[in-house]
């Protein structure tokens, strides 16, 4: 047995996440992690909400809330999704937490005991009538090159010139529109990244099991001449984690808090240490997870995320924690996503194109989400979402293969022998040849899993039911039992616990659909992965009571799929 850490990237506060979010990092951390429970091992599965950042206090703004409490409504609709999507997270957490506070004032306080934070004096615009310095990103004006009239402090969309805020024609505030903006002086605090260039790159030189997608992401930001260049760490904002250095004051900080992206991954910690406070564990019961002082040294820990977010934590979040000079557990496998685009486009959070969390729940249960989504995930190129592509997938595999054998299995049953397993005669050849079948998917499926290759996992398991499909249209227990009844009882006995089988192994992919077939089959919900397809398969004895399932999947039809497609088309 081993321990497994696992954290999926932290999802933004500022609303619902779409499709293209989830399967990029929590969907496939949450299939690994019960993968990982039902293999036997001890898993710490951990997210959070991000909650800090000029977007989140627009976003606040927006809706007219004060933007705590605009993050502790976000937070919670965030967290009931993702029961709905029954995410199995040990703890999801708020970056904004107190534990987040101390944890991220700590940190900062080792890296200057370290001598490895600096101050620096620059020029920032500053907006009177919002009484708040703005972020590049937060200023508009007329660009000097293509004279389009709402250009931003960092780019112009129209022109893609990469701007100073200073080159602006006219500029305003974009928050308050006041034009009463102008550079003014500012002090922050500057993480010296650079001296750990080396570190980092021989660091990353030890990973060769890790995706090529991660480590080029790595590479070429650590080679790309100023690449790990000293990063500020702090902003003149009022929401976030106020700059302390640990317990202590900063003098000259007064005012100023961390800039997200510092704050953000310490959550990972912070918020283990929040599943401890919620569940009265020991400060020792989240420590063993991430001090190798006290045990983490033997926890494996993957982090999953999409590719944007490679660099803060190949290059940033390493930085923090080699920098601290504490030992604080690094990351051991990192899982990078490309994207999932929709119907050929991106998904669009601001255009509201593409498929919402919330949405998504309103018109399928989560299992058909998360099955299709899995088994299309972006690992080695993107991925597209088409309804068609959706239809097919979830009508094939879910209701063709997967619920069609249980329904056909358990209703001859039922009508020949009764709801309980019935006693047959010897097994045969067919069954030693899907034995053998079996067990070669149930190795690939799981050595798929170990690799965290999500597709690969999932069409071992789409031919782990095939095979039973099969090998029940070759057996002909309907047609067998006309001339020997004997025969077709262990042909229905075996599919019977081929069917057992499936909900145990399946639920990584599709949990609901497990709960109802072990109900179903009156089988241990808690029993693990099994010993082999030998004893898997002879495990229901002759007599073991079941029942019919009700239907495990419908089938989407075209005038649906149609529906959905127009009502999804965006603005
Ligand atoms: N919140 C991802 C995003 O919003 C970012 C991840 C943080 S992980 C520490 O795109
Ligand atoms: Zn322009």
């Amino acid at each position: 047995m081993q321990r497994i850490l696992i954290t999926s990237a932290l999802p933004y506060i500022n609303g619902v996440k779409h499709l293209g979010n989830l399967v990029g990092s929590m969907l496939p951390a949450d299939a690994y992690a019960r993968f990982m429970r039902l293999r036997g091992h001890e898993v710490m599965f951990i997210c959070a909400t991000d909650e800090h950042g000029t977007p989140a206090e627009i976003a606040a703004a927006n809706a007219g809330e004060p933007v705590a409490e605009y993050c502790a409504r976000m937070a919670r609709v965030q967290s009931d999704l993702h029961d709905g999507f029954r995410l199995s997270f040990d703890h999801f957490g708020r970056s904004s937490s107190e534990r987040n506070h101390r944890l991220t004032q700590h940190f900062a306080g080792a890296l200057a005991d370290q001598g490895m934070i600096y101050e620096v004096s620059e020029e920032q615009m500053w907006s009177e009538a919002d009484g708040r310095f703005l972020p590049d990103r937060y200023i508009e004006g007329t660009c000097p090159s293509c004279g389009y009239d709402r250009a931003r402090g960092d780019q112009c969309e129209n022109c893609t010139k990469q701007l100073d805020p200073t080159d602006l024609i006219d500029p305003r505030s974009a928050i308050s529109g006041s034009t009463e903006v102008y550079a003014k002086e500012t002090k922050h605090l500057y993480l010296k990244q650079s001296a750990l260039r080396d570190r980092i790159r021989d660091w990353i030189g030890t990973k060769a099991d890790w995706p090529i997608l991660v480590t080029s992401i790595a590479r070429k930001w650590l080679d790309d001449g100023d690449g790990l260049r000293d990063r500020g760490i702090t902003r003149d904002l009022d929401w976030g984690i106020p700059v302390r250095r640990g317990d202590a004051e900063w003098p000259g900080m007064e005012g100023k808090v961390f800039y997200v992206w510092f704050d953000a991954p310490i959550e990972y910690i912070a918020a283990t240490a929040e599943w401890a406070d919620a569940n009265g564990k020991s400060e020792a019961d989240w420590r063993r997870w991430w001090r190798n002082d006290e045990g983490a040294e033997d926890v494996r820990y993957l982090q999953f995320m999409a590719k944007d977010n490679v660099p803060f934590h190949t290059l940033g979040f390493p930085a923090t924690i080699m920098g601290s000079g504490e030992p604080w557990k690094m990351v051991d496998y990192l899982k990078g996503f490309n994207w999932l685009t929709y119907q050929g486009g991106k998904f669009s959070t601001s255009q509201r194109r593409g498929i919402f969390m919330d949405q998504a729940l309103e018109i399928l249960p989560s299992d058909y989400w998360r099955w299709w989504l899995l088994s299309n995930a972006p690992e080695s190129a993107d991925s597209d979402f088409t309804w068609e592509g959706f239809q097919g997938g979830v009508n094939k595999d879910l209701a063709d293969v997967l619920g069609n054998f249980v329904s056909r299995v358990t209703k001859f049953c039922r009508s020949k022998f009764g709801e309980v397993v019935p006693e047959g005669g010897q097994p045969g050849e067919a069954e030693a040849a899907l034995m053998t079948e079996v067990q070669a998917r149930l190795d690939g499926y799981a050595s798929a899993m170990e690799a965290v290759e999500m597709r690969k996992a999932t069409s071992e398991l789409r031919a782990l039911w095939v095979a039973g499909n099969e090998y029940l249209q070759h057996a002909e227990p309907w047609a067998v039992y006309k001339t020997d009844p004997e025969q077709a009882a262990m042909i229905v006995r075996t599919a019977l616990n081929l069917a057992a089988l499936y909900a145990a192994v399946s639920r990584p992919f599709i949990p609901d659909a497990c709960d109802t077939l072990v109900a179903a089959m009156g089988i241990d919900a808690q029993a693990g992965w099994p010993e082999s397809a030998e004893v898997a398969l002879a495990a229901l004895p002759a007599g073991h009571g079941f029942t019919v399932p009700e239907n495990l999947f419908r089938k989407i039809t075209d005038e649906e799929r149609e529906g959905w497609a127009a009502q999804f088309a965006g603005e």
